[in-house]
């Protein structure tokens, strides 16, 4: 369409509250996101996410008393909880993962993990393969994976590397260094340089991605989180007192981590980059990187079987749709 197809109207149409009608609609029916944590045991992951959603959501694996047992995370679980702000709705799947490197033998512990994403993919997909579609799929899809790295300053170590290469294929990661509060202003800078550097040197490609269709402030924004990450972060559920005000925070007997300080950590950064500005585009880069990745490689696969087949094994569209959905979660299962 060209600028002369454009035509000036007489008089006042109303077509542009199509965006309110959007906003009423999505409204409606509200938002869902689907975080998953990885990393090992004890490196806060419950703690920052009841952090970032100001509220209880995972319990914590610390003790209050010294006679408690230490829980601990041993195996993949899902906490749906609906949670509201003004008039939106976000309906949240928060994945805890059991620290993935705490066996003697950590040969492949990432497989239950990437396992899961790939599952969710191929559940959407054989929804989306049945002959009457639902309009609106449940989308268990994993939008984003905050990764947990310890406090060491040293280099990530090699199954770290492998850990992250293998999700960032999957899934949007977003790393963070966990309980930050345990480094020197100088130690964090080196650490979060020294992790840039090996997360270059092993090619590998983390979120946020720059598209095509994308225009300048978008890029700017990515550039600028780009240069943060990896975040950080500190986290805590108590609330202490800071001049007077309460705010959460980490009381230690020299002085309080204030969690929400700019000064203190970067927990507020990874606030605003995850849900203030970045949630929907996580959602969307699920859909459009990750899951259609998974999508094509699954039709294409099949393709070729089908095409390999006696014609008279295909049947009916119904039994061919059938055998597709099943063929999806087999394929998904030997790649995982
Ligand atoms: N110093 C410090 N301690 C923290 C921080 N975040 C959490 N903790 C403490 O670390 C302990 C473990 O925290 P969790 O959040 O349960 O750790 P987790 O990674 O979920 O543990 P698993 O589920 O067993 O893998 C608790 O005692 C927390 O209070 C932090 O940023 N700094
Ligand atoms: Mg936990």
């Amino acid at each position: 369409m060209s600028a002369n197809d454009t035509v000036q109207l007489n008089g006042y149409v109303g077509f542009d509250t199509i965006t309110s009608q959007i906003n009423r609609k999505l409204i409606l029916r509200g938002f869902q996101f689907n975080v998953m944590v990885v990393g090992p045991s004890g490196t806060g992951k419950s703690t920052l996410i009841n952090t970032l959603f100001s509220t209880h959501i995972m319990n914590s694996s610390g003790r209050d008393n010294i006679d408690e047992p230490i829980r601990q995370t041993t195996e993949i679980s899902v906490i749906s909880k609906v949670i509201q702000e003004n008039k939106v709705q976000l309906r949240l799947n928060l994945i805890d993962t059991p620290g993935y490197c705490d066996q003697i033998n950590n040969d492949k512990c990432w497989e239950p993990i990437i396992k899961y994403i790939r599952d969710q993919h191929a559940l959407y997909l054989r929804r989306e393969l049945t002959a009457h579609r639902e309009k609106n799929i449940p989308d268990t899809r994993v939008h984003c994976c905050l990764f947990f790295i310890r406090p060491t300053g040293h280099n990530l170590r090699p199954i770290d590397i492998s850990v992250l290469k293998r999700l960032s294929e999957v899934v949007n990661v977003v790393p963070v260094i966990a309980k930050s509060d345990s480094l020197t202003i100088d130690e964090r800078l080196a650490f979060k340089q020294q992790i840039r550097e090996d997360i270059a040197k092993h090619g590998i490609h983390l979120y946020p991605y720059d598209l095509e269709d994308m225009d300048e402030s978008e890029r700017s924004l990515n550039a600028a989180v780009r240069n943060i990450i990896p975040f950080a972060v500190v986290g805590s559920e108590k609330t202490v007192m800071v001049n007077g005000k309460p705010t959460r925070g980490r009381q230690n007997r020299w002085g309080i981590v204030d969690v929400e300080n700019e000064n203190h950590c970067e927990f507020v950064y990874l606030r605003n980059f995850l849900i203030r500005t970045h949630l929907q585009d996580l959602i969307e880069m699920t859909a459009c990187v990750h899951y259609e990745r998974f999508r094509t490689k699954q039709l294409l696969a099949l393709k070729e079987q089908s095409s390999s087949q006696v014609p008279s094994t295909a049947g009916t569209n119904t039994n061919t749709l059938t055998l597709a959905q099943k063929e999806v979660t087999k394929q998904a299962q030997t790649a995982a």
